[in-house]
This record gives structure tokens, C-alpha cells and sequence, in this order.
């Protein structure tokens, strides 16, 4: 089981509904756990400065699953909520990234974990500071980063903390 650090974020359209409709997508997925969400901060873009605010959240995760293969999983998630690939860094309906998978790194084309431009984004720290305790990064100027709201965790089925269910016998 690998612990694994996600970031959400949206532009377009119902932010809050997709980032709603991203992590329940993501807690059906097979062998992923949601174990927790951060709240939802509302933020500044970043980058290409000429689109609408963000709202963002981080993710912790245990998944079974590899990077590559978590990595095609929210892709999918992406594409079927409508994420298009125009503009770099331009707006989109829901944009999820992989910040940190247990102690792997990568750096290719498809995928780089940890996530290079993680360590400079408060939109990224500061949400990720929740859902990560004991975060040892320095978090940024919180400026152009504001608390929106709470997100309701979507209950994990394979969650230890709830009791074995036993079979009748
Ligand atoms: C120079 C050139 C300085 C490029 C910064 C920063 C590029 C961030 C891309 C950059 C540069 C990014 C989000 C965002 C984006 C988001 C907010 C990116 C990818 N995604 N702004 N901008 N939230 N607030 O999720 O992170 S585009
Ligand atoms: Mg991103
Ligand atoms: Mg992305």
C-alpha cells in the first residue's frame, strides 16, 4: 500500500460540484483509499494570470496501484469531467495532480514525482498542510490564497478504522 499526496483544482463552470464529483470518482476507484481531504481554498492563478480563481484542495490517499497507472486512473477521471487540453495553463474544469507517491521518484515525459513546482505554490502547500501534519516545508506567503470551505470526506469501504464486517454464519 503506498501513501500518496494529490492536488485538485478548477476554473470552469460549478468549481466546488467538480472537485465534489473528482474525489467521489477517486474513492470508486479500485484499490484507492481516500483517507483525507483538505478544506477547498479559493486562490489566484498562477502562471497565465488572465482566468477566473481557482479553487483548490490536496488529497491523501493508500492505493495499491502503481504511479503510471494511478496517473492513466485520473486522467480518466479528468477526461470524463470534462477536462479539455487547450491553452497551457489555461482554465479547466478539473486539473489532478500527484504531488508525492511514498518515496518514488519519476521524471519523464508522462510523469515527475515528487511534483517539481510543488515546493512554490501556496495554492499547493497550503491546502496539503491539512490532509499532511507533520509537513516540514516552509509554506509560503499565503497571499491570493483564501479559505472557502469544508469538503465532506467520501467514506473509504476498505477503511481500517471501521470495523471488520463479518459473514453471517
Ligand atoms: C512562470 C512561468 C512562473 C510559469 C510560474 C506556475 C506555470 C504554475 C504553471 C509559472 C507557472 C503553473 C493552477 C494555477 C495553474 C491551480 C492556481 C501551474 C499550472 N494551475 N493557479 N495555475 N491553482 N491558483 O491549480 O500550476 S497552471
Ligand atoms: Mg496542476
Ligand atoms: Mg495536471
Amino acid at each position: 500500500m503506498s501513501l500518496v499526496y494529490l492536488s485538485m483544482g478548477s476554473n470552469m463552470g460549478d468549481r466546488l460540484d467538480f472537485l465534489q464529483k473528482a474525489l467521489k470518482r477517486l474513492q470508486e476507484t479500485d484499490d484507492v483509499c481516500v483517507e483525507a481531504v483538505s478544506s477547498v481554498y479559493e486562490t489566484e492563478p498562477v502562471g497565465y494570470r488572465e482566468q477566473p480563481d481557482f479553487l483548490n484542495l490536496a488529497v491523501r490517499i493508500k492505493t495499491l496501484l502503481s504511479p503510471e497507472i494511478l496517473l492513466s486512473e485520473l486522467q480518466r477521471i479528468e477526461k470524463d469531467l470534462g477536462r479539455k487540453r487547450n491553452r497551457r495553463f489555461g482554465p479547466r474544469t478539473i486539473d489532478i495532480d500527484i504531488l508525492l507517491f511514498e518515496n518514488q521518484e519519476r521524471s519523464d515525459d508522462r510523469l515527475s514525482i515528487p511534483h517539481p513546482r510543488m515546493k512554490q505554490r501556496a495554492f499547493v502547500l497550503i491546502p496539503l498542510r491539512d490532509v499532511m501534519p507533520d509537513m516540514s516545508e516552509v509554506v509560503p506567503d499565503d497571499a491570493g490564497v483564501r479559505y472557502y470551505c469544508d469538503m465532506d470526506l467520501p467514506s473509504c469501504e476498505n477503511d481500517s478504522r471501521s470495523p471488520a464486517k463479518l459473514p453471517p454464519d
